[in-house]
């Protein structure tokens, strides 16, 4: 039998959190103990685990003693502040928010892109988990571009609440409830209503015009792809959808190829499920995607305005393959191949 490992959670009360520890289970990740970790609001609630109650922990700084692994998904603050120590105490972090991502000593994994990257994690004992937005993309778009060489893309996202943690969830089912009911909508999360709306804004804005959100895909895509010579525009937009992000993807590439070549390119692609048939109404939606691994590719079309353009469509499940599935992938790529010895 292989080697098993200590891990850790840190928000497992979340919604991303509670994914992870469903994949650990699914995808029977060698653990050897779980370690469930929370704010003191949670401590003391019980999470199953491979039919086993597990009491939920308050996170401090000591908590990552004995650990090998810990997959973080409590947000960007409390990776800052604990994800050193995790490491200090030899703790390998898998890192699910935005903190470290752009550090240029960290390494930002997608497994079907560039699993070599995860040999970095040595630098500082943190990997990041991309943004949920960019690896749905990247996963569709890395096989196009080492084919032919992406130039340019444009991309505008159609994002689930789901990516904005339980109380977003909440919100959406509550609101909806009260329109149905002709009561009056309460607004806690978004700064608008999100039911029957759609919303340009996710995460914060910056000085230039754009979201954080939009920065995320144009700066993380580059790294991930290793190439800063591609142009990247993003508009990401919330919709009233619990799970699974949408895009519209427009891209440019070096050399001529055509939406034949790329449904065949992406028919073999790891992680990428092809369903484009327009004559059977096929094409990939949320409601479908929801509770898969895969990142589902349709629509698949020149884009008759440039030499060379391509249009997709490209769907995934926010919680898992943008968040959750990802950090476990990268953490088994991490155990099989760096931790084993
Ligand atoms: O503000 P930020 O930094 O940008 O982070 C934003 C939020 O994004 C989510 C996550 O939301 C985070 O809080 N998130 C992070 N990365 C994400 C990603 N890549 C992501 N979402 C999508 N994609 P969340 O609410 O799903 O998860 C928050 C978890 O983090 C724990 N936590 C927060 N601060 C912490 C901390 N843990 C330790 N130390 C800290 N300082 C947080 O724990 C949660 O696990 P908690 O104790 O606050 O418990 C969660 C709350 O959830 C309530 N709850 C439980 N079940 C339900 C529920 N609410 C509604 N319905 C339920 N079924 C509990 O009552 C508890 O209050
Ligand atoms: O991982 O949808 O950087 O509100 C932060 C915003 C995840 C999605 C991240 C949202 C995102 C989240």
């Amino acid at each position: 039998m292989g080697k098993l490992f200590n891990v850790a959670v840190a928000g497992a009360t979340g919604a991303v959190g509670n994914q992870m520890i469903a994949c650990l289970e699914e995808r029977d990740f060698p653990v050897k103990n779980l370690k469930l970790l929370a704010t003191s609001k949670s401590a003391g609630r019980k999470l199953r685990f491979k039919g086993e109650e597990i009491t939920v922990e308050e996170l401090t700084k000591t908590s990552f003693k004995g650990v090998d692994i810990g997959i973080f998904s409590a947000g960007g603050a409390t990776s800052k502040k604990y994800a050193h120590f995790a490491a200090k105490d030899g703790c390998v972090v898998v890192d699910n928010s935005a903190a470290w991502r752009m550090d240029p000593d960290v390494p930002l994994v997608v497994p079907e892109v560039n699993p070599h990257a995860v040999a970095k994690y040595s630098n500082k004992g943190i990997i990041a988990n991309p943004n949920c937005s960019t690896i749905q993309m990247v996963v569709a778009l890395a096989p196009i571009h080492r084919e032919v060489g992406i130039k340019r893309i444009v991309v505008s996202s159609y994002q689930a609440v789901s990516g904005t943690g339980k109380k977003a969830i909440d919100e959406l089912y509550n609101q909806t409830k009260a329109i149905l009911n002709f009561l009056e909508p309460e607004k806690k999360v978004y700064p608008h209503r999100i039911a029957f709306n759609c919303l340009p804004h996710i995460d914060v804005f910056l000085d230039n015009g754009y979201t954080k959100e939009e920065m995320k895909m144009v700066d993380e895509t580059r790294k991930i792809l290793e190439d800063d010579s591609i142009g990247i525009t993003a508009t990401t937009v919330r919709v009233p959808v619990f799970f699974s992000h949408s895009e519209s993807v427009n891209v440019e590439t070096r050399q001529p190829i055509s939406p034949d070549e790329v449904r065949a390119l992406l028919e073999n692609a790891p992680g990428v499920i092809v369903a484009d048939d327009p004559s059977k109404n096929l094409y990939p939606m949320a409601i479908d995607s929801a509770g898969r691994d895969e990142t589902f590719v349709g629509r698949i079309r020149a884009d008759e305005s440039v030499p060379n353009g391509i249009n997709l469509w490209v769907v995934s499940d926010n919680i898992r393959k943008g968040a959750a599935t990802n950090a476990v992938q990268i953490a088994e790529i991490l155990a099989r191949d760096y931790l084993s010895n």
